[in-house]
């Protein structure tokens, strides 16, 4: 299920192939979102998921579009908050689109920074290793968004970079995981680009994200896309001397065959074009797939850019046009819809600190409960970290049966839990005090074993700064053959 581009000997990825109904392109469509498949959020969570949910901006379709005032041209890689053209390592295209370019470029924006250096970049193998099994294996976009709505995303500096030298590799440094609760996710959405309206709606959210009407001027967003990549010389062409961007590549359709690709969508030019039908003419308004009627699938004009991670020398500059007519295409279902997210900043109040080892970081299993009373003998409310669990959002996605820390990598490893969200659960608590509840076993039928070495719950203020750590004590580390329990009575629930 990997392909590899001829030219360059590149890993790409992909996934499933893509479904081969028919896509329902109503011309009249309105722009909306969809769920087209399990490529655009978990399956697990099913059909009621709103991955929008608690996302603080207007979602697809509520917002007028006002397609009078869009600029002919945007191209949001040009901006200082767009990271490099990265060359990507393995099958983690996915996670270059969704993380490391996408994220990278939307918390920027958010914090008013620049993607100049690691310190403001985001890793794709970081979320890539959560669910690719420890082997070289794809992801969708959402593997990356729900990773950085779970638990978050590190930056590249204290990550170690971009991307890492070996696969199934997880941080060992409690400040690492510490730092990834600050940088989230808050909502993601796809929706489809097959009609001149969804189309509009799409330019508006690269160009100021349809807010038009707020009063500091709103910078674009970005997309994911998901692309096949088989026999791309078939689909091809360079844009004639003479032309607007004569030169430049253009992808005219997707790929004939293949598997998908993650890549991003970075702007459009209404003014790119190719003479498709060979009229001589670069025409929007003639029907040339005789099927009786003008919509946008007859568009020879008009087109997103692409930017991908085979590195900044492919198809000269490492973009890419693609025709706004080739998205519509009924026999790649993925590539007829674009992905956006929604980041924000979130400063955890309280954090659980462990230090751990266990031979099969799929299989241990871990809950966190917590009780408003210190006397209680059993949790109020309870919660499972997903990356402690074998990741059960991803079904068959997960972190791979391999230590903790890594294939062949016994070291226990330093992680970090946020627990503000669990605590919130609690509401007002009367005297400050409480139990915390930590479990550790394994998954029925395994035969994993770990121990756990060290254990600290941390506290910090409303600004995110430290304010004090309390070790919990542990009597025996052991877990696996049998339960390890260990609780704790906490004096400040409720700090401010
Ligand atoms: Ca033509
Ligand atoms: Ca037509």
């Amino acid at each position: 299920m990997i392909t590899y581009p001829k030219r360059s000997l590149i890993t790409s990825c992909l996934l499933f192939s893509g479904l081969n109904g028919p896509v329902i392109a109503d011309e009249t469509s309105k722009a909306q979102p969809a769920y087209p498949g399990g490529f655009s959020r978990p399956p697990s969570e099913g059909k009621d998921y709103n991955t929008w949910r608690d996302a603080a901006g207007p979602d697809i379709g509520v917002t007028k579009v006002d397609p009078a005032r869009l600029p002919s041209r945007v191209d949001n890689s040009t901006r200082p908050q767009f990271p490099p053209i990265y060359k990507q390592k393995w099958g983690a295209c996915g996670q270059f689109a969704a993380v490391a370019s996408i994220f990278t470029y939307e918390m920027n924006v958010l914090n008013g920074t620049i993607a100049d250096t690691d310190a403001t970049r985001f890793p794709a193998h970081f979320s890539w290793n959560m669910m690719n099994r420890a082997e070289n294996k794809g992801s969708e976009a959402y593997h990356g968004w729900e990773v950085a709505k779970r638990i978050g995303v590190p930056s590249a500096k204290s990550y170690g970079g971009v991307r890492l030298n070996k696969i199934g590799v997880w941080p060992n440094g409690y400040e690492i995981w510490r730092e990834a609760m600050e940088y989230r996710v808050s909502g993601y959405r796809y929706s489809p680009a097959n009609t001149i309206d969804q189309l509009n709606e799409a330019r508006g959210w690269l160009f100021d994200r349809n807010q038009s009407k707020s009063k500091k001027k709103a910078l674009g967003g970005l997309f994911a896309l998901d692309g096949r990549m088989g026999e791309l010389k078939k689909v091809t062409v360079t844009i004639p001397k003479g032309e607007h961007e004569a030169g430049k590549d253009i992808w005219t359709k997707w790929g004939p065959s293949g598997y998908g690709h993650g890549i991003t969508c970075v702007g459009y030019d209404d003014k790119v074009g190719y003479d498709l039908n060979g009229d001589g003419k670069v025409t929007n308004d003639l029907d040339i797939n005789d099927d009786g009627k003008v919509t946008l699938a007859d568009w020879e004009r008009g087109a997103y850019i692409v930017a991908n991670s085979w590195g900044e020398k492919w198809s000269k500059d490492g973009r890419v046009y693609l025709l706004y007519s080739a998205m519509i295409d009924p026999t790649w279902k993925r590539g007829n819809y674009l992905g956006r997210c929604e980041v924000a900043r979130h400063l955890p109040r309280k954090t659980l600190k462990l230090k751990l080892a266990c031979n099969d970081r799929t299989d241990l299993r871990m809950t966190i409960g917590i009780a408003g009373d210190k006397d209680a003998t059993d949790p109020e409310h309870e919660f499972a970290p997903e990356a402690f669990n074998g990741w059960p959002l991803f079904g068959g996605g997960n972190a791979g049966h391999v230590p903790v820390a890594g294939p062949e990598d016994n070291t226990p490893l330093e992680v970090g839990i946020d627990l503000t969200s669990l605590l919130k659960e609690l509401g007002p608590n009367k005297d400050g005090k409480g139990k915390l509840f930590i479990k550790l076993s394994r998954a029925d039928g395994s035969d994993a074993t770990g121990e756990l070495h060290e254990c600290a719950v941390r506290t910090y203020d409303a600004k995110g700064k430290f304010l004090r750590e309390s070790q919990i004590e542990i009597k025996e580390g052991a877990f696996g053959k049998s339960l390890l329990k260990l609780d704790a009575v906490i004096s400040d629930l409720v700090s401010g």
